[in-house]
């Protein structure tokens, strides 16, 4: 609009102006000829009574003058006419005029001395009126009087605001003519050309290649046009290329690394690239509070640490909730930007939410229903139709904003948790040819506990419109399956574990999550050794027994039975004081709902209260970092903790427990793990624990403390073995390879 604007603006106001002045003069011509006829005409006629009144004021005949001031008075326009004797005194006078005897008329006088004639425009009431006053002189010079003709000059002033009126008229209707042409001609030269190529481009993009572009002409834009294709050619070319070269290095078997995952992708899925929808964004910007300057933060989310080395392997989209408050600075126009910041591998599209939108999908539905619904912590889960309505709502958004990226042919799409369970259903309603598979990020409950959802039926169709649900382990799938099978007229096939509705057929997985990134990490390395010695330093650790936790401060994560737990080890092992030392670094994390900020200040007041209990010098058995970390900050805390406490009180997985594994390259460390968690299925070589056990469980820590390096060493070995296998892009590749193969089926 700015640039029609700037386009078609300039021409107006120069015909506007153009027109105005030729406009004006024709005015000013018209009027003067009106005003020169009226002179003249004026003239003329007192001419003529001045010839007849010179006989009569010569006999000073006051009758006559009568008469012929009578006869004056029918010709057209005149409003009357007027003799004066030779002091200036009204002799006669038109009748329908006689008011003009009271008007003031000081020329009269100059009149009768210069014997000249004299014409004006006067006013008269509320009226303009033109007088011409001639004397009347005999033949020896004598003045006799003077005749006076006044005329009626409304029709000049009605004649010029006609002229006004349709002059306006012509120069708004040769305006809005001028405007119409040049939309037109615009819409023709240029924008029907570039709305053509865009399609194309967008047909182009979504892997519809068989047309040519739509500009023919040799012009600029049809160069453009060809480099566009050119461009466009050569990323097809390209990803044919990398896809099969990608084939062909499957073939070999070795472990999975970023680099497998990548071939198995471009083999897989061709010129397609994934999609994955999360509620969580993997960048996020926002307002440093000290600097008031932007940054980009990675959130603080199990989802986001495993999928992020996916899609930097593969590239593709991620949809995403872009809840930075400085978010919307860093899109394009169609709400994307290219991430990891400064190294782009693949495009994140943010998807906007009001306050209401978020209030009731995330933090009303989603984690004070679904959440507590599925992780068993004697949370009651709480269900308002308000936000259901929401949550509805907001899957459709992103179901549209989904369907709005999807290629033509063979789309791949991978949505992530308990945020979008009606998701596929409603995508699948618009492309069935979508193949879709969901991932579980947190426990699924037996039937009991799910059917106290008021939604139950809305949620299961939603997600059976799925080709693959994923979950952590084989418990969460046994437990999805009988779900469906009691709550909703499905067949429940064990022996292919998979669930059919009306002839739609949904496979249910394990695919036991994991870590990548931290697994090639060394303490070797300078910078981190560096870190490690200003951590030692700011918080004494030198020569202490020190413990870590790392997690987002969540009812689910144990957080104070840890605490308890810590206090408990050291009430039982005084011998300790001084001498351990337990590190939590905790974000806050959906502080809007009260129960996590009870949580915040309640595990505020226990770390005060514990750490009051034992105060001896500098010395405090807790040391509470309540903040966000990036992962490079946390990778230290990892590398100098001689233990690890992951207490989960429920735990689909935990990525805690398999970064603190991969980060111990030195194989000094010991894990202290939750046996309500994913993680305690594949590490049995950790310290595996109850943590609603108190006692038991700071048994577990003293047993930990003590444990001889030689054993801790075999333990930390099995483990690192069992992530390395088991890592992050096994996960990914197990799930799209089961994903392509339903595609062939
Ligand atoms: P989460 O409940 O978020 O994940 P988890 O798997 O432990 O839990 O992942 C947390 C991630 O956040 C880790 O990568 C950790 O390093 C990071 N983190 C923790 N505290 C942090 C802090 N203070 N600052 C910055 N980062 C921090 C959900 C499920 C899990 C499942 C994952 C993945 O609840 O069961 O393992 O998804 O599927």
């Amino acid at each position: 609009m700015k640039r029609l604007l700037l386009f078609i603006l300039p021409i107006l106001i120069i015909v506007a102006i153009v027109f105005s002045i030729f406009g004006i003069m024709q005015i000013r011509f018209t009027q003067e000829k009106l005003m020169d006829d009226l002179q003249k005409k004026a003239k003329a006629v007192d001419e003529s009574l001045e010839f007849s009144a010179r006989l009569i004021l010569a006999n000073n005949d006051l009758k006559s003058a009568n008469r012929l001031v009578e006869s004056f008075q029918k010709r057209e326009r005149l409003q009357g006419c007027v003799i004066y004797d030779k002091e200036g005194n009204i002799l006669s006078i038109t009748e329908r005029f006689s008011d003009w005897k009271i008007k003031e008329k000081p020329y009269l006088k100059d009149i009768l001395i210069n014997k000249t004639a004299r014409g004006a425009l006067e006013n008269f009431k509320d009226y303009s009126v033109y007088s011409y006053i001639i004397p009347v002189i005999d033949d020896e010079n004598n003045t006799l009087g003077m005749v006076e003709v006044i005329y009626d000059t409304s029709y000049v002033f009605t004649t010029m605001s006609d002229l006004w009126r349709r002059l306006s008229i012509s120069l708004i209707t040769l305006l809005v003519l001028i405007v119409l042409t040049m939309l037109l001609i615009q819409r023709r030269i240029f924008i029907l050309p570039i709305i053509n190529l865009t399609e194309w481009f967008q047909h182009f993009q979504k892997g519809e290649t068989e047309t040519a572009h739509p500009i023919k002409g040799k012009d600029e834009l049809g160069k453009l046009a060809s480099e566009v294709e050119q461009v466009a050619l050569s990323l097809r070319i390209a990803r044919k290329v990398v896809s099969e070269k990608a084939t062909e290095r499957l073939q070999k078997d070795e472990l999975w690394t970023e680099a497998k995952l990548r071939d198995l992708i471009h083999a897989r899925l061709g010129e397609n690239a994934l999609f994955v929808v999360s509620n969580r964004e993997p960048y996020m910007h926002v307002i440093d509070a000290i600097t008031g300057q932007p940054k980009c933060i990675r959130p603080a989310s199990g989802v986001v640490t495993a999928i992020d080395p996916i899609m930097r392997a593969c590239g593709g989209t991620w949809i995403g909730h872009g809840s930075g408050n400085a978010d919307r600075r860093f899109v394009n126009s169609k709400d994307k930007l290219g991430v990891p910041p400064g190294d782009n591998r693949y495009i994140l599209k943010r998807v906007w939410l009001s306050k209401e939108e978020e209030e009731g999908y995330y933090y009303g539905f989603a984690n004070e229903g679904l959440w507590p619904l599925c992780h068993m912590t004697h949370t009651r889960p709480v269900f308002r139709e308000s936000d259901w309505k929401m949550y509805q709502k907001v899957n459709q958004k992103f179901a549209d904003s989904v369907l709005a990226e999807l290629p033509a042919k063979d789309p791949f799409a991978f949505i992530q948790d308990y945020h979008f369970t009606l998701l596929a259903k409603m995508i699948k309603e618009k492309r069935p040819d979508v193949k879709i598979a969901l991932f579980w990020h947190i426990p699924w409950p037996n039937p009991e506990v799910f059917s106290t959802c008021p939604y139950q039926k809305q949620i299961l169709e939603g997600m059976l419109a799925s080709d693959l649900i994923g979950f952590h382990v084989q418990s969460h799938c046994n437990n999805f399956l009988e779900t469906a099978n009691k709550l909703l007229e499905s067949r429940v096939d064990t022996e292919k574990f998979s669930i059919v509705r009306f002839g739609k057929e949904t496979f249910v997985r394990p695919f036991p999550i994991s870590v990548d990134g931290y697994l090639n990490q060394s303490s070797q390395n300078l910078d981190l050794a560096k870190e490690i010695d200003r951590i030692k330093k700011e918080f004494e650790l030198e020569g202490k027994i020190v413990a870590i936790g790392v997690d987002r401060i969540d009812y689910t994560k144990g957080l104070l039975e840890r605490m308890l737990a810590v206090d408990r080890f050291i009430e039982k092992n005084p011998q300790y004081k001084n001498k351990f030392v337990f590190i939590q670094l905790a974000a806050p994390s959906r502080t809007h709902i009260k129960h996590y900020h009870d949580l915040m200040n309640e595990i505020d007041e226990l770390v005060e209260k514990k750490n009051w209990k034992y105060s001896e010098g500098n010395w405090r058995p807790i040391i509470y970092l309540k903040k966000h970390f990036s992962p490079e900050e946390i990778m230290p805390y990892y590398a100098l903790a001689d233990i690890c406490i992951v207490s989960s009180l429920h735990d689909g997985m935990n990525l805690v427990a398999k970064e603190y594994v991969a980060s111990k390259t030195n194989l000094n460390g010991i894990l202290i793990l939750s046996r309500f968690t994913g993680a305690a299925r594949e590490l049995i070589d950790s310290v595996l624990i109850n943590p609603y056990a108190i006692e038991e469980f700071s048994d577990a820590i003293k047993s930990a403390v003590e444990m001889p390096l030689e054993e801790k060493k075999k333990r930390m070995q099995n483990m690192r073995k069992i992530v390395s296998e088991n890592n992050v892009y096994r996960w990914a590749g197990s799930i799209i390879t089961e994903l392509t193969a339903l595609k062939k089926a």
